[in-house]
């Protein structure tokens, strides 16, 4: 740059400043938990909302993502969020739905047809319910992002047939409904932290995982657990959350830009979703994963009667539960 030109911009930064600090404007820096690597839909949805909150607030709202769950497990963030050690979240809505049951029914197995009929309810009366519990509970929902649709893979065995998972040890994410799940299919479930699932393969410690395709793929699970079993037997949404706290500290246009980011954030994710689906199903493939897709899911479905009928019975889920699958 021009040393001319230069020297004015510095001045301009620096006048700057002192204009926020002369106004009183703070900078605010705020701490966001995501647990994917870099490039990963989430961790660019979530760097976009960063972008456009600093942008929105004039810079006076700064937030760092902290990826890979380098603060901590799922679990242990939904109790950091809540507790305000961090302001910021991604969260799938297994581990989340532990600490707010209003929300369960998100996770009950064949539920969803597909991401359109999921966001089809997220996106209106609905979603407003489900947020309405979550902010309840300490979490802002600022938007819905995808969580795609899960199905199971194995290392040793190659399932084709639901009574194939019969007896194998199945990584599960720390969350009730999942385990419940696994143990309706005769088989054993295993809690462990996402970061945990590559070594539990090498050790032998499971025997197979369920998650969506572009985890599979990213986690590298694909080089150890070749054998997919495509059942899409849970499709649900992930939140981007903020702290009750945080939101309780925002002005009313501060909470417009937030709000705005997070819908924009959301938009996108589902876009780069989209794409990384398709991406990872070639690269796996590419890598010798084998696919076999489930032929008839109605054994399978049947097997989750007692999931549900628990949360049809309980009053926390059950009009929600009807809402879903009436439309
Ligand atoms: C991924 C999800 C993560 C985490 C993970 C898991 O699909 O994006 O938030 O829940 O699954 O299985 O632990």
């Amino acid at each position: 740059m021009h040393r001319g030109l230069r020297a004015g911009w510095m001045f301009a930064v620096a006048a700057g400043l002192l204009v926020c600090a002369g106004s009183g404007m703070a900078q605010t820096r705020l701490r966001a938990w995501n647990i994917h690597p870099d490039g990963y839909p989430v961790t660019e949805a979530m760097k976009s909302f960063a972008q456009q909150v600093a942008k929105a607030t004039q810079g006076r709202y700064q937030i760092e993502v902290f990826s890979n769950a380098t603060l901590g497990d799922q679990p242990k963030a939904v109790q950091m969020l809540k507790s305000g050690e961090i302001d910021v979240a991604e969260f799938s809505s297994g581990p989340l739905s532990d600490a707010v049951p209003g929300i369960k029914v998100l996770n009950l197995p064949f539920l969803f047809t597909d991401s359109a009929h999921m966001f089809r309810h997220l996106d209106g009366k609905l979603g407003e319910r489900f947020s309405a519990n979550l902010q309840a509970a300490g979490f802002v929902v600022l938007g819905w992002y995808d969580g795609g649709s899960r199905s199971f893979y194995c290392a040793q065995r190659a399932p084709a047939n639901i009574r194939d998972l019969a007896g194998a040890s199945i990584r599960v994410q720390q969350s009730e409904i999942y385990t419940e799940m696994i143990k309706l299919l005769d088989a054993k479930p295993v809690a462990l932290p996402f970061k945990e699932v590559l070594a539990g393969f090498e050790k032998g410690t499971i025997d197979c995982a369920e998650n969506n395709m572009p985890s599979y793929e990213s986690t590298g699970h694909y080089k150890l657990a070749k054998n997919v079993y495509v059942t899409n037997h849970v499709v649900s949404p992930e939140a981007l959350v903020v702290s009750t706290a945080l939101w309780g500290k925002l002005s009313a246009e501060d909470r417009k830009a937030f709000a705005e980011a997070g819908a924009q954030s959301a938009l996108l994710m589902r876009d780069l979703w989209n794409k990384r689906v398709a991406q990872a199903l070639e690269t796996t493939a590419k890598q010798g994963a084998q696919f076999v897709r489930v032929k008839d899911i109605s054994p399978f479905v049947r097997r989750m009667a007692p999931l549900y009928g628990k949360y049809m019975k309980d009053p926390t889920t059950r009009e929600e539960l009807l809402t879903i699958i009436s439309k």
